[in-house]
C-alpha cells in the first residue's frame, strides 16, 4: 500500500528508500488552518516481529481527525488505513487491499484507501488531518501486514483538513507541489485524481537530474540519485481525498514518487510518469 509495501513497486522503492534512517514526518503543533477542530486518534505501534502490534481506539466518531502516530516498534513502520463500505468487514476490506498492493489483484469499489501516516523512523512520530468517514476500519503496518481494526460511527461530518500555504496535487500520473519551505511544516496532500496515490519525495543529489531517478527506478542500476535519508511518505489515499500531514524539508530539489498501482490493477504508477519534481526554497 505504500512505498516499502507494494510488491510491484517495491524493489524500486526498497532501492530508493532502503538505507532511510528517519522520517522526515514528525509532528508539530497545530495552530490555525482549522486544525484546531480535529479530534485526536492516537495510534500507536509497538514490539517487534511476529510481536509487532497496534493500539488503537475500538470506536471513533466520524468527521475530522488529527492522527497522531507513534511508532515505538523497533523497525520503521507506519499507519495506513484502509475502510470497508458497509456490508463488508473491516477483514474483507484489509484482505482486498493486501491483494491488490500485493498481487496485483483489481481493488473492490467497496475498499478505500483511507490515509493514515506514511511509513515512520522506530522512536518517530508522525500525523496526518483528514475526515474520517463512517465505517469498518483497518490500520496497517504494512511492511509486515499486522493489523488492527476499529470503527468509526456516526454521520459523515464532512470536513476540510485545513490549507496550509504548502501543497502536493496528485493526480494521473503527476504530482504538482507549490510552495515547499525549508524546515518542518504543513503540506495539504491534495489526491484530485481517480485513482488512489501516496507520495514519497527524496532530495536529488548534486548533479543527478529527474531523469536520472526515473531511470533509477526503472533499473535499479548504479548509484541511487536522491538522498534516501532525508525521505518522507505519506500513506495511500483514494481519489478525491485530502489530508495535511507533517514533513520535514531540506533545501533544494526534491523527487516525488509514487508506486501504487490504479484499482484494476497495472504497473505502479511511478512507471506510468508519476516521477516529479519539485524545488524546495
Ligand atoms: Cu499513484
Amino acid at each position: 500500500m505504500n512505498a516499502t509495501g507494494t510488491r510491484k513497486g517495491r524493489s524500486a522503492a526498497v532501492a530508493l528508500l532502503a538505507l532511510a534512517a528517519a522520517s522526515g514526518v514528525s509532528a508539530c503543533g497545530g495552530s490555525g488552518d482549522g486544525q484546531e477542530e480535529a479530534r485526536p486518534l492516537a495510534i500507536e505501534l509497538s514490539g517487534d516481529g511476529s510481536d509487532l502490534r497496534f493500539s488503537v481506539p475500538k470506536s471513533v466518531p466520524a468527521g475530522l481527525t488529527r492522527i497522531e502516530f507513534k511508532n515505538a516498534a523497533k523497525a520503521e513502520g507506519g499507519a495506513q488505513l484502509v475502510r470497508a463500505d458497509a456490508g463488508h468487514t473491516p477483514e474483507e476490506g484489509l484482505q482486498a487491499a493486501a491483494a491488490w498492493a500485493e498481487e496485483g489483484r483489481p481493488l473492490p469499489p467497496w475498499v478505500h484507501a483511507a490515509g493514515g501516516v506514511g511509513p515512520t523512523a522506530p522512536n518517530g512520530t508522525g500525523s496526518a488531518t483528514q475526515e474520517l468517514r463512517p465505517g469498518g476500519y483497518s490500520v496497517i503496518e504494512t511492511e509486515s501486514n499486522k493489523s488492527a481494526s476499529f470503527e468509526v460511527t456516526g454521520e459523515r461530518q464532512a470536513a476540510e483538513p485545513g490549507s496550509p500555504e504548502a501543497s502536493i496535487v496528485a493526480s494521473e500520473y503527476k504530482f504538482e507541489p507549490n510552495g515547499l519551505r525549508p524546515g518542518r511544516s504543513r503540506v495539504l496532500f491534495d489526491n484530485q485524481g481517480a485513482e488512489p496515490h501516496f507520495v514519497t519525495g527524496a532530495p536529488i543529489k548534486a548533479g543527478k537530474t529527474l531523469d536520472d531517478v526515473r531511470r533509477f527506478a526503472e533499473t535499479e542500476k548504479g548509484e541511487s540519485p536522491v538522498d534516501e535519508k532525508a525521505f518522507f511518505s505519506t500513506a495511500v489515499i483514494d481519489g478525491g481525498e485530502r489530508q495535511v500531514v507533517d514533513v520535514e524539508l531540506k533545501p533544494g530539489r526534491y523527487a516525488l514518487l509514487c508506486f501504487v498501482s490504479d484499482r484494476k490493477g497495472g504497473p505502479p504508477h511511478a512507471a506510468k510518469g508519476m516521477v516529479s519534481e519539485a524545488a524546495v526554497r
